[in-house]
């Protein structure tokens, strides 16, 4: 099996991109399958855990202070209310709780009540992943001796593209970050948003800054815009869902380890598209009513769409197994428990 590579060239990512439409879902396919078993999904569950009022102008979003979405500002919810919630999440069957903050960057009083979360929802036997911002290298590394798992930062665009988007920071900050998430030892999470207006470039761009960074985001969230009504890309024109797939096929085919995220925007997705883009190399969903603020499918919508495909959640239980107190948990499908019991990829130890 090719080892993942970090030199991909701009031209490589277009050229994928480009393919064929059959073409190029089959090469993803076959990457796909290289590494993971295509019929298991990872459910992340989102919880905003400090709401609007963010000084951030991101035109995308619908909690920066600059725009008027009518979302209702919230101060940091108690340890107590996002530990119900976690609870509530791994009774539902997800293996990852998923904390954000809109926040440009943590105060420190802040960063350590959050540390406190991440403590309580790990004992839950669940993964961690928060986004708040901006951190330095020693705010991650307070995280992660809280026990974090994962810290998510978008990228979200290329390069070139970003300043159409935002105003208040620096692609450079948005990297330094990153950096700092890596040097501490935490898994990243990056990805970027599909459908603000940026060009088949600029999306083959951010996956090449992606593939390229010395270590592969173990988690690359792709979300479509919610177009959120206040907010300047309230009007942007609706993406073509075919070019939605194949932003996930190259991102699979070039990031081969990581799980690829279908993230924001499905409540506006069809079945079959969340299906394509499951057969394109998707591996993970937020999985839960809501996103952040804004809406996603019903719990039981995606349970029986998975059972539908005859595709499962993720086993419970795999990420931290010595603290795990979840054997009385069910499988979220009845393929779940047969998956349980397959047979090792031949892949998967290759
Ligand atoms: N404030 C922190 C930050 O920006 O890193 C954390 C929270 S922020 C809401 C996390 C991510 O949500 C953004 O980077 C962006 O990719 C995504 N996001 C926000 N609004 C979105 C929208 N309307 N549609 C799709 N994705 C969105
Ligand atoms: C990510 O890439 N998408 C999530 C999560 N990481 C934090 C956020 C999506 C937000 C969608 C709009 C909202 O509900 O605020
Ligand atoms: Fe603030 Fe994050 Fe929204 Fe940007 S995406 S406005 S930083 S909450």
């Amino acid at each position: 099996m090719l080892e993942p590579r970090h030199d991909w060239t701009l031209a490589e990512a277009e050229a994928l991109y480009a393919l064929p439409f059959p073409e190029l879902l089959f090469r993803a396919q076959q990457v796909h399958r290289a590494w993971h078993d295509p019929a298991a999904v990872q459910m992340s569950t989102l919880l905003s855990i400090k709401t609007g009022a963010c000084p951030e102008d991101c035109a995308y979003c619908p909690q920066s202070v600059r725009f008027d979405t009518g979302v209702a500002n919230e101060a940091l919810l108690p340890l107590e209310a996002v530990i119900e919630r976690a609870r509530a999440a791994r009774a539902a069957g997800a293996t990852r709780f998923c904390m954000g903050a809109a926040w440009r960057s943590p105060k420190p009083k802040d960063l350590e009540k959050v540390a406190a979360m991440v403590r309580g929802v790990r004992e839950l036997g669940l993964e961690t992943c928060v986004t708040l911002g901006m951190v330095s290298g020693p705010q991650a590394q307070q995280l992660k001796d809280a026990g974090l798992d994962y810290y998510n930062h978008n990228l979200d665009t290329s390069e070139a593209y970003y300043g159409e988007i935002i105003s208040t920071r620096s692609y450079q900050d948005r990297l330094d970050t990153l950096g700092a998430v890596r040097a501490a030892g935490l898994n990243v999470c990056c990805g970027g948003i599909i459908g603000m207006g940026e060009s088949p470039r600029d999306r083959a761009q951010l996956l090449v800054t992606l593939a390229n960074l010395p270590e592969h985001p173990q988690s690359v969230p792709i979300n479509q815009l919610v177009h959120v009504p206040g907010t300047p890309l309230a009007d942007a024109a609706p993406v073509d869902p075919f070019d939605f797939v194949r932003t996930i096929a190259v991102a699979r085919i070039m990031m081969p380890r990581a799980q690829v995220r279908l993230s924001a925007g499905r409540e506006s997705m069809s079945d079959e598209l969340q299906a394509l883009a499951f057969l394109a190399g998707a591996n993970s969903i937020f999985y839960g009513e809501k996103l952040l603020v804004t809406g996603n499918p019903d719990v039981a919508h995606d349970r029986a769409l998975l059972a539908r495909l005859g595709m499962h959640a993720e086993a419970q239980g795999a990420a931290h197994a010595a603290q795990q107190p979840t054997a009385a948990q069910a499988p979220v499908t009845a393929s779940a428990a047969s998956a349980a019991s397959a047979p090792p990829l031949q892949s998967a130890t290759a």
